[in-house]
């Protein structure tokens, strides 16, 4: 038996499921990036303001997923209607709940034309996007649209059949100005600094490219607010699967797993409505920055910290790398060293915060996999890792830790591991990195300044002093001690 509408009654009593009639939701959302993340974050939400609807208006906010290549997830989930389970793991057990809010899904590749028709739909007042770091065709480093990226190149030709998010983007909103439609807000949902104003440059830059008229349009007339998005959803597996189905008692092809713990903080700018985001529990403020500074610099700092060092220590899951003592004090003071750059609103409790990603971290349901975060290092560190940095330098701080994560992916990113056996490095700039480890060879003194010179990862930063000679010598200590005992010298100094 497969999930489904029609077996929604035969799941055992525990199993949540959507709290309302899915037959009266009508799409308003459009969600490009169709992953796990969003399935276990956003929609979320959404399916609980769809619980909380009271009328036809707050019911009008189903989502339209678009994956933007692969068919995977729509053959997944097109045959059971688009429910899916949201298993959520923790050390004491598992709770399960079927989501209803996703009413359709489409593959962007497979009909280009057709997604931009559905997004410049009227009832569309929402484009959410969770596209992953480097989907937005930009440089990371400096935040500016990268008009070199083959897809941008393409898109740029062929607007009728975009390739790219910023591409789906601007057709839609060029044919909803043709149209005298109001433009949707478009709503990013992705760990880059500054995420809203980010996709808006990048967006209004791509549109100039386009026609001078459309980008002044969208820059006075569509929203892009800031988001801060935290939930841990690892990838999901075959023993996910069976686990799930085991618990149903039916199969569901793509269930996703994560943790209790889950957070969205919006800045409440929407140019053509929103749900009630409040009903279910989204934090709508003034402002994101402070919030989405604390979370890239405490936990996903952290998070890829552990994930290159722990890789090359031989750890297989974020878990296990948090069993080891010196790793969990690693990412302690990754936290600490950070926490000292930001400037909170008052109540926020930094200390509590630190606190409750370390447990998070450590959480032992959780299979999320080092090489999963290790995945597009070049598209993280800068907002990661390498912003805490600068700032700590400004102060004449020391940044040992920090240079000490640098440092791994660095050793991470030559694509052979501490006992010469290959890693498989996912990332856009990959065979560049390989190439310019290759050329300078496993001696961090030519390593560290051959990868430091990579401007559109580190920027001027590249060049600092002080930089430099951190991180060449915890690469250094990398090839000496390996990472097992360069973070425990770390922790222990
Ligand atoms: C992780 C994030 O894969 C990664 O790079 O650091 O996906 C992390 O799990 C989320 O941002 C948590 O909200």
């Amino acid at each position: 038996m497969r999930l489904g509408h029609a077996n929604l009654d035969l799941l055992p009593a525990a199993i949540r499921r959507p709290a309302y009639d899915r037959s009266l939701i009508t799409p308003g959302i459009v969600h490009l990036g169709l992953g796990a993340f969003h399935r276990a974050h956003q929609a979320v939400a959404i399916d609980d303001c769809l619980a909380a609807a009271s009328n036809a208006s707050a019911r009008s906010w189903g989502i339209v997923g678009a994956s933007l290549r692969s068919p995977d997830t729509r053959d997944a989930l097109a045959p059971q209607d688009h429910l899916y389970t949201v298993a959520v793991r923790a050390a004491e057990g598992t709770e399960h709940r079927v989501i209803g809010a996703l009413l359709d899904s489409v593959v962007a590749r497979e009909k280009p034309a057709a997604l931009v028709e559905r997004m410049a739909d009227p009832a569309i007042r929402i484009v959410s996007l969770t596209v992953t770091e480097k989907g937005y065709c930009h440089t990371p480093q400096s935040g500016d649209l990268d008009e070199r990226h083959p897809d941008v190149v393409h898109d740029l030709n062929d607007i009728d059949a975009p390739r790219s998010a910023p591409g789906f983007i601007v057709a839609a909103l060029a044919r909803r100005r043709a149209l005298g439609i109001a433009p949707f807000t478009v709503l990013c949902c992705d760990n880059l600094a500054a995420n809203g104003h980010t996709v808006q440059r990048i967006v209004t830059q791509f549109a100039a490219l386009r026609s001078k008229e459309l980008g002044k349009w969208i820059a006075a007339n569509a929203t892009f607010p800031c988001t801060m998005v935290d939930r841990i959803v690892p990838e999901t597996t075959q023993a996910d699967r069976d686990a799930v189905a085991a618990v149903l008692g039916m199969r569901d092809a793509w269930p996703v797993m994560t943790e209790p713990f889950t957070q969205w903080v919006v800045e409440d700018r929407f140019a053509s409505g929103r749900p009630d985001l409040a009903a279910a529990g989204v934090e709508l403020v003034s402002d994101v920055k402070p919030f989405e500074l604390m979370k890239l610099r405490l936990l996903n700092a952290s998070h890829s910290a552990l994930a290159y060092l722990g890789y090359l220590a031989g750890y297989e899951t974020i878990a296990d790398t948090m069993q080891d003592p010196h790793f969990a004090r690693l990412a302690a003071r990754v936290m600490e060293e950070a926490a000292v750059t930001l400037t909170m609103p008052a109540g926020t409790d930094l200390t509590a915060y630190r606190a409750s990603l370390l447990q998070r971290f450590a959480n032992p349901a959780l299979h999320h996999r080092t090489w999963q975060i290790a995945m597009d290092g070049s598209q993280k560190l800068p907002q990661r890792l390498l912003g805490t940095m600068q700032d700590r330098l400004a102060r004449n701080l020391p940044i040992a830790p920090h240079a000490l994560a640098v440092a791994g992916w660095m050793r991470y990113v030559t694509a052979s591991d501490e006992q010469g056996r290959a890693i498989d490095v996912r990332d856009p700039f990959a065979a560049e990195l390989a190439a310019l480890a290759r050329e300078a060879g496993p001696v961090a003194e030519r390593l560290a300044p051959a990868l430091l010179r990579v401007t559109k990862v580190f920027g001027p930063l590249g060049a600092e002093p002080r930089l430099r000679e951190a991180v060449t010598a915890a690469l250094g200590r990398l090839y000496t001690e390996g990472a097992r005992r360069a973070v425990e010298m770390l922790v222990s100094a």
